[in-house]
Formats: structure tokens, C-alpha cells, sequence
């Protein structure tokens, strides 16, 4: 007979991940906490749009539908907050940023995502390309909900989690770097939860 229940673990902890999925300083989790810098939008799939801007200055917009119509991907990836939870096999139904991008003759080094809210994120050009972020409008199968991000969010999972804007409406490509919200706030400006990038320095 066992006591030891997972209520008893706290916060979900898990203590049977493969500790080769768990990047330094983490600890995995079965929960998905919510963690949002203002209130949640409530985006309308009437009023959703994803605009692109390339580096020329070229702008493209995908509205709902335009969105379901692009080949979607289904994943299982492990994602990482720095906060410091892991949450391991997560599953996401989106479109590969490679998709939006098929078609820009000059996507410029960095992007700068924006999101309902005024939220923003940097990142290279070169970490989202080749199958490492999707603009995901399913978790688990299930329409995304708002507090995740619903209608739709980008997902990195290779970088910490608050690269993966959620309620994102936009993306702008250009060879400036230009910080984002947290990344002007002292956080890491790459973030490679592997190489425990957190704050500015690290
Ligand atoms: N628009 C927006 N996106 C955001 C955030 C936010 O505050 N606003 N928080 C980021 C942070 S710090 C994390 S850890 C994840 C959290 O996603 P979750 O709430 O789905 O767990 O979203 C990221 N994306
Ligand atoms: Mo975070």
C-alpha cells in the first residue's frame, strides 16, 4: 500500500522524467500553469489576422480561414519557462513558420513577433525556420484555449517559453535586432534553456 500519491509530489512535480529531457535548473511538471504579463485578450476569429512584414518592407496578412487552409503540423515537444517547469511530450497542432515564410525573398536576420496585448518577442530568423516555431491554434488536440494563448500562439520550444508569444497577430522581419518585452526587462535576449540562458549576462 502507497501514501505517497502525486498530490503529495506538489505542483504536480514529476519525479520519473528522463532527467536527458530535463535542461539545468528545471524541474518537470505535470501542470500547465498560465503565466500571462497582463490580462487575457479575447480575439475574435472575425477580427484574427497574422501580418507578416518582411525585411523590404512587404506586407502579407493570413485572416482565420487563410490560416486553416495552410498544411498543418502536429508535434510532441518538451517546453521550458524560466521559471523554471518543464513540461515534457506536449502536443501542438499549427502551421511552420517555414510555411509563411515560402514565399519572402528577403526575411532579414531577426524577427520580432507581436502579439493582442502589446506583447513582444525577439528571436533569429535562423531559429525559426527549418521546423523549430509553428503559429499552433491546438493543444492536445483541442482548440487552444485564451489563457494559452487561444486563438493562436507561436511555438519555439526550443527557447524558453516566453519567446512563444501567445495571441499572436504578427511578425515583423528585419536585420536590426530589436529586443522584445522581456528581453528589455533583463531577460536573456537568445534564451537557450540548454545553456541556461535566463537574464542578460547569463
Ligand atoms: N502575449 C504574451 N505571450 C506570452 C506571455 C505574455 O505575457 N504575453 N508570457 C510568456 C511566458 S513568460 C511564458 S512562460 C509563456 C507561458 O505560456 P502559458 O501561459 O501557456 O504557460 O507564454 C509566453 N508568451
Ligand atoms: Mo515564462
Amino acid at each position: 500500500m502507497s501514501f505517497i500519491t502525486r498530490g503529495f509530489r506538489g505542483r504536480g512535480r514529476t519525479e520519473d522524467a528522463p532527467p536527458e529531457r530535463v535542461p539545468p535548473g528545471q524541474y518537470a511538471t505535470r501542470d500547465f500553469p498560465v503565466l500571462s504579463a497582463g490580462p487575457t485578450p479575447r480575439v475574435s476569429l472575425d477580427e484574427w489576422r497574422f501580418t507578416l512584414v518582411d525585411a523590404d518592407g512587404n506586407e502579407r496578412a493570413w485572416d482565420w480561414p487563410q490560416l486553416l487552409a495552410l498544411p498543418a503540423e502536429t508535434v510532441t515537444v518538451d517546453i521550458h519557462c524560466v521559471t523554471k517547469w518543464s513540461k515534457l511530450d506536449t502536443s501542438w497542432t499549427g502551421v511552420a513558420m517555414d510555411t509563411f515564410l515560402a514565399d519572402v525573398a528577403n526575411p532579414g536576420s531577426h524577427a520580432l513577433f507581436r502579439s493582442h496585448g502589446g506583447y513582444t518577442t525577439n528571436l533569429p530568423v535562423a531559429d525559426i525556420i527549418d521546423g523549430q516555431a509553428w503559429i499552433a491554434y491546438q493543444y492536445e488536440g483541442e482548440q487552444l484555449e485564451p489563457a494559452h494563448g487561444g486563438p493562436a500562439r507561436l511555438l519555439v520550444p526550443h527557447l524558453y517559453f516566453w519567446k512563444s508569444a501567445k495571441w499572436v497577430n504578427g511578425v515583423e522581419l528585419s536585420d536590426d535586432d530589436r529586443p522584445g518585452f522581456w528581453e528589455s526587462y533583463g531577460y536573456h535576449n537568445y534564451g537557450d534553456p540548454w545553456r541556461e540562458q535566463r537574464y542578460a549576462g547569463d
